[in-house]
Parts: C-alpha cells; structure tokens; sequence
C-alpha cells in the first residue's frame, strides 16, 4: 500500500509542484528571515529569479554553522506564537542547533512518518516498540506520532533500560520495532544472555531502523538475529527530523518525499551540483515547511541518488545508504577513512561481534589509529597463538580491502561500553 498519491506523481506533475512550492518558500525567507535575505543579496539575486525547481542551484547553500551563528530562533520564518513544537540537536561539538515547527510542519512531519510506515508494511494492525530516544532528538517523538498517523499501537519505550525493554516487547506481543540498529542488536545480545528465546518470544515481523550509518553486514546481523524485515529510515532535525526518506519493500535505496525535500548532490569540496548515480554530499531545500523552512542545507551525508523506476510504484528519488560523513571522514596519515567502510570490513570476521571503536591519535608527527574489536564468545581469551592470529587477519582484511593500517586491539565480549542511543564508534584525539 501506498500512503498518499503525492508519492506517485508523474515526473512532470512532480517538478510543478516543486516549482510552486520553491518560489513560495524562497519569498517566504526572502521576507521573513535577514539571514537569507543578506545572502541572497550577496549574490545579486531576488526571488523572481527563481523561475523554475531548476533555478534552484543559483540559491546559496546554508551550513550547520550558520544555524549556530543564528542560534536560537534567528531563521524562524514565523512568529513565536505560530511555533507549536521545538527540538534541538544534542550538539557534541558547539552551540545546538534549534529547529521549530507549526502545526502544519507537525502536519507534514506526520504525513511523512506515516509514508514510511506504510513503506515498511506497518498498519493499524500493528504495535510499534518505539526504542529511539524521546526528549529533544527528533527519533522518539517523529516515530511516535507517525505510529499514531497510521493508527498502529505504539510503546513510547525510549531508550534504556534493556531487560525492561525486551520484557515489554515480548508480553505486549510488539510487532514492529523502531530503533538504531546498534540498540537493536545490543536488546538481542541482552535478550539472549537473559535466556529469550528470540524466535519463539518476539512476534517483531520488521524493524524501523536509523539515525546512524550502517553497514550492510550490520543491517544483515540485526535482521537475522530479530528474524525481522529490516527497514531503513533517513532524515536529521534541520529538515524535518526522521521522514526525510526510507526504504521500501524493493530495498533498493529509500525514496526521498520529493514534494516536501528537494535533493541535490554536490561535491562537497567544490560546491558543484552533480548528476544523478554521482556519489557526492546530499543537499536539501525544505518546500513546504513555514517556521523553519531551510535552503540548500549542507546535510554532511555522502550518498547518491536514483531516479530509474522503482517496482513499488512510487515516483521519488531514491537515495542510496548513506556512506559517511563529509565532515567526519577521517584522514589517517593521508588516507580517507570511511567508518562505515570499517565496519563493512569487521563484519565479514566471524571470530568478532560488531562492537567496535576506531580511536584516532597522533605519535611524534604521524597519526595512529587503533581498532577496539569484541571478540565472541567462542574465542579463546587465553590462547595467545590465536588471538595473535586474528588480529593479523583483520590486520590485513583492512589493508587489502582499505588500504589502511590499523593497530588492533582485541577486548573481552560485551566490554566496550554500550550507548543507550547512537553508538560512539570512532574516538578522534588528534586535535586536543
Ligand atoms: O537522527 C533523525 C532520525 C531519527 C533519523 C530516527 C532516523 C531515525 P539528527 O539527530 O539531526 O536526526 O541526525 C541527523 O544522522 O545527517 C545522518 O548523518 C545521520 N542519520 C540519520 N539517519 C541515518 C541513516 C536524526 N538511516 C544525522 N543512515 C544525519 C545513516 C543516518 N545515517
């Protein structure tokens, strides 16, 4: 089933609405917000340039900085009493971001939540144990209120509390479980060691997954050990919060709801737009949000993008999983470091779990890196020989495949410390 129409328009009837839909926002910031007007200003232009969604490039991008500088409310569009709802980033590095929302925003953030359920299978018939964290991250309330949109049943569980968690899931008979996929094999690793038998007292049917790069292998652990179909969801608090995209029942990427986000890609060095199945940093402009709507936002997310015909009948774009980050794309004595292509590697060792931690430091002028790997619970802690022998293999797996040289440091199962919420999973001590 296919939630709206919207998400099955014609190419053409799709960039009408684009177009519409660009011009009303940039006179929209344009007149409301100094910021953009200052910017537009900068580079000679007014909104009755933008003629067309193809105009789009001509606009200037924004940055996550810029958001900072503004910080509060400085590209609120509305005034406070039109604002029915705030969140912010958590901000592990400067000021918060902070993003409002009207009670059309929340309308449209509704909307979109419940295309991705509907996406992932999930009805009225359902209920939702929602994992991902509730407060000002944008997970456990746009989760939430989109199990509601579709009429499903939902568990506003948060995070923590694990064996609380798994005793839930299992007597409220919860068929849907909405998590990062590093929680949700951390409550399988927890439901096994309480003596759960998965299959038989779980009836989860599929999974909600996100908020976090992934690697494949990854995503094929939790599915097997959960026994679910595994769904991907996309999005961050500066667009609208999760619903920005998600995967359907093809799993050939996840279609972006075009007729709300537009998406471009552009090299992030160069700023120059690049065409479709080009891997690049995805952009996006909000077009229909009024208290915060947002131009050309630098997401950070390398991705790319496809608009061949999808079997499940919808229009939108898909967009690939996203492969890192521009900005924390680590460089290890010159050599690009992509966590997620880590992980890829770590999870086609079968002596290890996926509880990792890259640790980036510097010795005397050169930088070192170092892999914190969990074995399992098979390997022999005091065999030296094959611990020995394990290391050197994933030693090598990583140079052939990333060319990079780690030091690998292999720990006891279950002793890197587990996060309630995103995983920490690269450490950088270089700069301080
Ligand atoms: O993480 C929103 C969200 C909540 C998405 C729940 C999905 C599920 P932020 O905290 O603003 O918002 O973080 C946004 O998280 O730019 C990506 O780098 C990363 N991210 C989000 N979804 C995925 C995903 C939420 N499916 C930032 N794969 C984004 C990889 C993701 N990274």
């Amino acid at each position: 089933m296919i939630w709206s129409k919207d998400e099955t328009l014609s190419r053409d009837e799709l960039e009408k609405l684009q177009t519409k839909r660009l011009k009303e926002t940039v006179a929209r910031v344009y007149g409301a917000v100094p910021f953009y007007k200052k910017r537009f200003e900068e580079l000679g232009l007014v909104p009755q340039d933008i003629k067309s969604i193809h105009d789009i490039s001509k606009l200037p991008l924004t940055k996550k900085q810029d958001l900072r500088d503004n910080y509060p409310f400085g590209l609120f569009a509305v005034e406070q009493d039109a604002v029915v709802r705030i969140h912010s980033s958590s901000g592990t590095t400067g000021k918060p971001t902070v993003v409002g929302y009207t009670k059309s925003d929340m309308d449209v953030w509704n909307e979109v939540m419940a295309r991705c359920y509907t996406m992932s299978g999930v009805n009225s018939e359902d209920t939702v144990h929602n994992a991902y964290g509730y407060g000002l991250f944008t997970g456990g309330l746009g989760l939430h209120d989109g199990a509601q949109t579709v009429g499903a049943a939902v568990v506003p569980s948060s995070g923590g509390f694990t064996s609380r968690q798994l005793l839930l899931m299992k007597d409220f008979g919860s068929t849907v479980l909405a998590s990062t996929p590093s929680f949700a094999l951390h409550l399988a690793e927890v439901a096994l060691k309480e003596g759960y038998d998965i299959k038989k007292d779980f009836k989860l049917k599929c999974g909600i997954f996100g908020a976090e790069p992934t690697s494949e292998g990854l995503k094929e652990e939790v599915a097997k050990v959960w026994g679910v179909e595994y769904y991907e969801i996309y999005g961050m608090s500066e667009i609208i919060g999760p619903g920005v995209s998600n995967s359907c029942k093809e799993h050939n990427g996840l279609h972006i709801f075009e007729d709300h986000f537009y998406p471009e890609i552009i090299d992030s060095k160069t700023g120059e737009v690049l065409p479709y199945g080009e891997k690049g940093e995805l952009v996006i402009t909000s077009l229909t949000k009024q208290a915060f709507p947002i131009i050309r936002y630098r997401t950070g997310d390398i991705t790319s993008l496809d608009q061949t015909p999808c079997r499940c009948g919808r229009t939108h774009v898909r967009m690939k999983s996203v492969m890192g980050r521009a900005d924390d794309m680590l460089i290890v004595n010159g050599v690009n470091v992509f966590p997620s292509q880590v992980e890829h590697v770590l999870a086609n060792v079968e002596e290890i779990t996926l509880n990792y931690q890259i640790i980036a430091d510097k010795k005397g002028y050169l930088d070192s890196l170092e892999i914190m790997v969990e074995v399992n619970d098979q390997m022999p802690m005091d065999s030296i020989g094959a611990l020995e022998n394990l290391k050197k293999k994933i030693q090598s797996e990583l140079l052939n495949n990333l060319y990079i040289n780690a030091k690998i440091k292999l720990v006891e199962p279950r002793s890197i410390e587990r996060s309630m919420g995103k995983a920490v999973r690269v450490i950088d001590k270089r700069g301080k």
